[in-house]
């Protein structure tokens, strides 16, 4: 997944703590139905919206040209769907504001503990261990066939959508189309995930317009973007679907991304160092020998389960730096959302629920 989407979760999160709990009714198994063209998706009804003026981003009928010729698609009827679309201004302008900037702190000032915070709470705790009891055999089931640890799939769903209860409310077809063919700077990837969200909708029989998530197009509960619903989702409670607002689908989901990326069974992800080493570079994408950080002034809190190369992690925790032997498990959390924040909540999140049980 993408930086945008742990920012969005951080906004739901904190919206979480005032708004009830969503039906849990998935909206694919509410709305499934066929389609009434040949290569056409299904449609409840007809969908009119306004349509829009505004110059384009990216060349619509090329985008149907592609849909058509590589995946079959009905192209009068793509045409009306995306005429159908909403351009959601607001969607753009979020996106603008969370592009990346330049520039950190040289001295501690609590980030990490003020990230930490948003997740790691009483609350939150309590909600984690509801789910991982309500899914506990499905939780092991995923951990014996892909290798990946309940606490951790307990952790990134947390983090992602607080265990199902926020998933987001924005028409995906809306949000997609107007960051493919209005928003120049992400255009080829929102047009992949435009056609793989088509994809989806047309192979799941599925109305396109009834789907919501994020403002970015991530669904479910666990925030999947269509790319990654289409080679990592999985139908985990063997009904013929592959469903990602079912949550046991969405754990197996969730457990064949982690093993497809490389997580290591029974390894640890990250341990705590004794010690400073500012002088040397941080971050999940770095890569030292142990000698080379022992130099350095850093000596781990217990084994590093023979792993001879790491990455420095460095957490600000408002008085100074908390110093963090990264292994390969840990980078692979960061291949869900690519921050070492995240990865480190998604984790801490996971321990805190798994020891609360
Ligand atoms: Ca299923």
């Amino acid at each position: 997944m993408k930086r945008i989407i742990v920012l969005l979760s951080m906004i739901l999160l904190l919206s979480a703590c005032n708004s009830n709990k969503q039906s849990t009714v998935s909206p694919m198994k509410e709305h499934r139905g066929h389609a009434k063209v040949k290569g056409g998706v299904y449609l409840e009804k007809e969908h009119t919206q306004p349509k829009t003026n505004a110059p384009l981003a990216m060349d619509k009928e090329k985008f149907i040209k592609k849909m058509v010729s590589q995946h079959g698609f009905n192209r009068q009827q793509l045409h009306d769907v995306l005429e159908q679309t909403n351009k959601l201004d607001w969607v753009i302008n979020l996106m603008d504001k969370q592009a990346p900037k330049a520039g950190t702190s040289t001295v501690p000032n609590g980030a990490w503990i003020r990230y930490k915070n948003k997740f790691i709470t009483a609350s939150n705790i309590a909600k984690g261990v509801d789910f991982w009891n309500q899914y506990q055999s499905e939780l092991q089931r995923a951990y014996k066939q892909y290798g990946v640890p309940p606490e951790i799939i307990v952790g990134i769903i947390g983090v992602e959508t607080g265990w199902g209860r926020v998933m987001g409310k924005t028409k995906i077809i809306d949000a997609l189309s107007t960051l493919a063919f209005y928003y120049p700077r992400r255009s080829e990837y929102f047009s992949n995930e435009l056609e793989d969200f088509l994809i989806m909708a047309r192979d799941e029989g599925v109305d396109p317009f009834d789907l919501t998530g994020s403002f970015a197009g991530a669904m479910g509960y666990g925030q999947f973007m269509p790319s990654a619903f289409r080679r990592f989702a999985v139908d985990f409670n063997s009904d013929g679907h592959v469903d990602l607002w079912d949550p046991v689908d969405a754990i197996g989901s969730v457990a064949n991304y982690f093993k497809s990326h490389g997580w290591q069974r029974d390894k640890k992800v990250a341990v705590m160092a004794d010690g400073q080493a500012s002088q040397l570079e941080n971050g999940f994408h770095t890569k030292y020998s142990i000698e080379t950080l022992s130099k350095a002034g850093l000596k781990p809190q217990s084994s590093l389960d023979n792993y001879r190369e790491v990455s420095l992690l460095r957490l600000d925790m408002g008085d100074r730096y908390q110093f963090w032997y990264g292994l390969p498990n840990f980078y692979v959390i960061t291949r869900y959302n690519h921050s070492s924040h995240y990865a480190m909540a998604v984790w801490q999140l996971g321990q805190a629920v798994k020891n609360a049980r």
